[in-house]
């Protein structure tokens, strides 16, 4: 439906490399609507539960390490398939095999440093949401565009 929701984050790399712009850009563009955004300095306590099923891997410690590095840019975009939309927007998870004109294979080299997250299904955006969110920080509000993007 056109109320699913996702949370997209700027990763710390892509934050100090000044891509936050072109993140949001290319959301917006695409027509979905922004309900929520913040600047926050993550704990380990809200990475460990944002990468619950990551916690046996190798790199686990690496990616907590570099998530808490700096401040990160979460957000909430909404919108019809959001989800599937956004990791198309993001591309593979190594940019290596990222498609050219998706954000990670525009703006990254390697899969430690990928710029940005965005949840992987309807579920998990759900749960992520309600990880980095307060109901009250989510503002539903509506576009005055929303009739030339929808039928
Ligand atoms: O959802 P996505 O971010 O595309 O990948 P995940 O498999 O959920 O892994 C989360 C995060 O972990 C990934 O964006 C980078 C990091 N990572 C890594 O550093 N090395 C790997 N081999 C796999 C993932
Ligand atoms: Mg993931």
């Amino acid at each position: 439906g056109i109320k699913e929701r996702t949370l997209v984050a700027v990763k710390p790399d892509g934050v100090q490399r000044r891509l936050i712009g072109d993140v949001i850009k290319r959301f917006e563009q695409r027509g979905f609507r922004l309900v929520g955004l913040k600047m926050l300095q993550a704990s380990d306590k809200l990475l460990a539960q944002h990468y619950v099923s990551l916690q046996k891997k190798p790199f686990y410690s690496s990616l907590l390490y570099y998530m808490t590095s700096g401040p990160v840019v979460a957000m909430v975009w909404e919108g019809h398939n959001v989800v599937r939309s956004s990791r198309m927007l993001v591309g593979d998870t190594d940019p290596a095999e990222a498609a050219p004109g998706t954000i990670r294979g525009d703006f990254s080299v390697h899969i430690s440093r990928n710029v940005v997250h965005a949840s992987d299904s309807v579920e998990g955006a759900e749960r992520e949401i309600s990880l980095w969110f307060h109901r009250s920080e989510l503002i539903d509000w509506e576009g005055c565009d929303h009739k030339n993007i929808y039928h």
